[in-house]
């Protein structure tokens, strides 16, 4: 199983809920790898800031940790310390077509603003060697990765057929409920890294203040109801239930019913007492990995060490199948 978060921001409740629980959950039944994708956070050069590039490259791992990631259970890495990953993509640059890499729904939304990076336009290309490096039969993610998850089985698929049988085609692993969340102050807008970046009350920053926390759940947008209707959910309504749901451990049913006819204000309250705990039990751990910074270097270059080895035999399989030697 493999899987990844991009260094782009600050990690929030959705990237918890819809990719980093769910690898904890999974991580005894199989050989896991889990990244950070820093190589992912260069694709919009003006969003680079080397500082916080920098920090996140630490804060993300000991969030993985914090989480429920077990470093001796699973693999923990930086993408850029793995230099297979940037020379499979090379490979997978040559072999995919444009027109697969024009169909992606992230390059068409981010590349409206100035002028798109090449990186930006390729970067399916190196998410497709970061995955099949591995050989993984699961990429465990949220429902917005399921077309990087396709184009990577196609250029699987391409390879295999063009050079010979390699790749293991992976099939995405999406949890039932919460694989997106929405956006608290948009609920048409999918709860996002970059957009909490610029806009307060936006995510449930997995690092913020309890009190902040707990503020954007109250202030977050409802509709102009006033009480849970089960039968009759708005988009925003039904985000904070499906927060509260996944965040108690409880199922839709008993959600549903504890707050049909509840007034909205009552089932912010209650979200906001889940999430305090939820977070704030990560944030306890994430402050005790963190105390010594030795420690997650040391994390990070045992986990580089154990993915190198396997990257680095599946990299030599494909150089030797191109014609590379
Ligand atoms: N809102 C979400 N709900 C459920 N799952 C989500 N994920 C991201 N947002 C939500 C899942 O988190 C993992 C890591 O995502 P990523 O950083 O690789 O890319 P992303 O999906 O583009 O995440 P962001 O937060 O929206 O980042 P930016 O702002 O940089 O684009 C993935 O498994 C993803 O599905």
């Amino acid at each position: 199983m493999l899987s990844g978060i991009a260094a782009t921001g600050k990690l929030h409740v959705g990237n918890y809920v819809g990719a980093m629980r769910t690898w904890a959950t999974l991580q005894d039944s199989y050989d896991n790898y889990f990244f950070i994708a820093d190589l992912h956070a260069l694709t919009i050069p003006e969003a680079v800031r080397p500082d916080a590039l920098r920090q996140r490259t630490r804060e993300i791992p000991a969030l993985y940790i914090a989480s429920g990631i077990d470093p001796a259970r699973s693999t923990i890495f930086l993408q850029s310390h793995v230099p297979a990953h940037a020379v499979l993509a090379w490979i997978f640059d040559c072999l995919t077509p444009v027109g697969w890499l024009a169909r992606m729904t992230q390059y068409k939304s981010k590349s409206q603003s100035s002028s798109p990076s090449a990186g930006l336009f390729t970067y399916p290309c190196l998410q497709a060697s970061d995955i099949l490096l591995y050989q993984p039969r699961f990429v465990p993610v949220g429902e917005d990765q399921r077309q990087h998850i396709e184009i990577t089985r196609d250029i699987a698929e391409r390879f295999n057929a063009m050079f010979g049988e390699l790749f293991t085609i992976p099939d995405p692993w999406i949890p039932t409920d919460g694989a997106r969340i929405m956006g608290l102050d948009d609920p048409t807008e999918k709860m996002s890294k970059s957009t909490a970046e610029v806009r307060s009350g936006h995510a449930i920053g997995l690092l913020d203040p309890l009190e902040t926390i707990r503020k954007s759940i109250l202030r977050a947008v409802t509709d102009s109801r006033t009480a849970v209707d089960r039968e009759d959910l708005s988009p925003a309504v039904n985000n904070l239930l499906t927060l509260y749901q996944v965040l108690s451990d409880s199922t839709r049913d008993q959600t549903l019913e504890r707050f049909h006819g509840k007034g909205y204000g009552v089932l912010k309250r209650e979200l906001a007492d889940v999430a305090s705990e939820v977070i704030g039990s990560i944030q306890g751990r994430f402050k005790e990995i963190t105390a010594d910074p030795a420690y997650i270097d040391g994390v990070l270059a045992d986990g580089a060490r154990r993915a190198a080895a396997v990257a680095d035999v599946t990299l030599d399989r494909a150089k030797r199948l191109i014609g590379l030697t």
